[in-house]
């Protein structure tokens, strides 16, 4: 009866109860996370998302929302055989200025980033699966990507927001502001929520104009002298990027592009600045005699960027990674590749992530920790936290660290309180972020 009235709203060509087409919603793209629906409902407006949410409001049903399917913690996907809302039909993309751009949660980066670079603009998020991800679910976590050291995570971008609540409310804009409507901090709320307090259905965006010169430089760094550099290349005006990997990520990157790794060294950054007038300059003098290869060319750039952009298919190509996100103070940084290695004996490490500094202007990086092999993933996590660090960074809680955020109770009392406002009944993403008993 629920699923008859639902396809009556989308349409039946878009509640797909086919085992063979919901297959690809239902498992995760890493190949970790499998769950089983009783169907893929794809909206193909707002007033149908809203529908949906109504009447499984009404019926009690969980859900579960999914964007390009590329998360990494199990958050998109129906573990517990809620039913898949996927909004990769509300793909619209509109600029509106040189300054913003509204988008459909289904819109994928790389679409947001075409519509931006049209009027000579970019946009502050970017990561290799630009392609596949999609702004809800970006915002839904809060990614962070390779520019965060430049423009923050997606919240930073955010200029407004329209969600749909679990009771299939429409609200269209979170950030009413003028002489009745104060702003307020709903629109605050939204980014890192991971779907459970409303389904972002569209968002507006900041955009920038895209600065003229470009330097992209690969740096060989001794571990005594990581701090140093990834301090001085912070400070720099110009600073674009500040990507940290190492011997093992780069050999990985070169046997997957089947060309021959640059350099090697125990740390290597990727940095990119960008400016106005040449970069390149001022990136050389903080370099100063670290080994290093420095393009002023776009593309040599991109050819350095490949064996970056390479590593998360290059880990998938040995298998399915345990991947650990985690956020870990720079002062952490020169020990967390042995300290993880010492918990995993039967596992092989990979390290890579994004250099920046916290609001609160501590040095810190998000960092892919990827293991094949055999993981204790609790052992991962307390080598994390023995560093200083933080057990989720740029990819969020979802149902894969549940578990671990029960410690910070206290934390999440307010979220939990506003989830109970909003989603009484617990339909929307209900395995994901809080842990059962919130
Ligand atoms: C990256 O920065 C992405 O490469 C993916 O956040 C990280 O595959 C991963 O673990
Ligand atoms: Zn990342």
């Amino acid at each position: 009866m629920l699923l008859s009235d639902i396809a009556t709203v989308v349409g039946f060509d878009h509640c797909l109860t086919d085992p063979d087409l919901r297959a690809a919603y239902e498992v995760d793209w890493t190949g970790r996370y499998r769950g089983l629906s009783p169907a893929v409902i794809r909206p193909g407006s707002v007033d149908e998302l809203s529908a949906v949410l109504a009447l499984c409001h009404g019926a009690g049903q969980p859900v579960v929302v999914q964007g390009g399917n590329t998360g990494m913690v199990g958050g998109g996907v129906p573990l517990r055989g809620e039913l898949v809302v996927s909004v990769g039909r509300l793909g619209n993309l509109q600029v509106v200025s040189e300054r913003r751009v509204r988008a459909g949660a289904g819109a994928t980066l790389g679409r947001l980033q075409q519509a931006a670079d049209s009027v000579g603009a970019g946009f502050g998020v970017d990561t290799a699966a630009r392609d596949s991800a999609t702004i809800g679910g970006m915002i839904a976590t809060n990614a962070g990507g390779i520019n965060v050291v430049r423009f923050g995570p997606m919240g930073d971008q955010l200029l407004d927001a329209g969600v749909v609540l679990a009771d299939g409310s429409y609200l269209p804009s979170l950030r009413q502001t003028g002489p009745d409507h104060p702003a307020h901090g709903l629109i605050d709320l939204l980014a890192g929520s991971e779907g459970i307090l409303a389904v972002v259905a569209h968002a507006d965006l900041t955009i920038a104009p895209d600065p003229a010169a470009v330097a992209v430089a690969m740096i060989e760094v001794p571990a005594a002298r990581l701090q140093s550099l990834v301090a001085g290349v912070g400070g720099l005006p110009s600073i674009y990027a500040i990507e940290l990997f190492g011997g093992p990520e780069v050999e990985l990157a070169a046997s997957g592009l089947g060309r021959s790794a640059p350099l090697s060294a125990d740390w290597l950054a990727l940095v990119e600045c960008r400016s106005d007038d040449d970069p390149a300059g001022a990136l050389a003098e903080v370099v100063g005699d670290l080994p290093a290869v420095v393009a002023t060319n776009p593309s040599v750039g991109r050819e350095l960027w490949l064996f970056r952009e390479a590593l998360t298919e290059g880990v998938s190509r040995l298998g399915i990674p345990h991947k650990f996100d985690v956020r870990v103070p720079h002062a952490g940084l020169n020990d967390v590749r042995a300290s993880v290695t010492a918990a995993v004996p039967n596992g092989t490490v990979f390290v890579w992530g994004h250099a920046f500094s916290n609001r609160d202007g501590h040095p810190t990086a998000n960092l892919h920790i990827n293991i094949i092999g055999e993981v204790d993933d609790e052992a991962v996590f307390d080598v994390i936290e023995n560093l200083g660090g933080s057990i989720a960074a740029e990819h969020g809680i979802g149902t894969a660290k549940r578990h671990r955020a029960d410690r910070a109770r206290d934390d999440l009392a307010a979220l939990a309180e506003m989830k109970r406002r909003l989603d009484p009944k617990r339909i929307l993403n209900p395995a994901v972020l809080l842990p059962d008993d919130f």
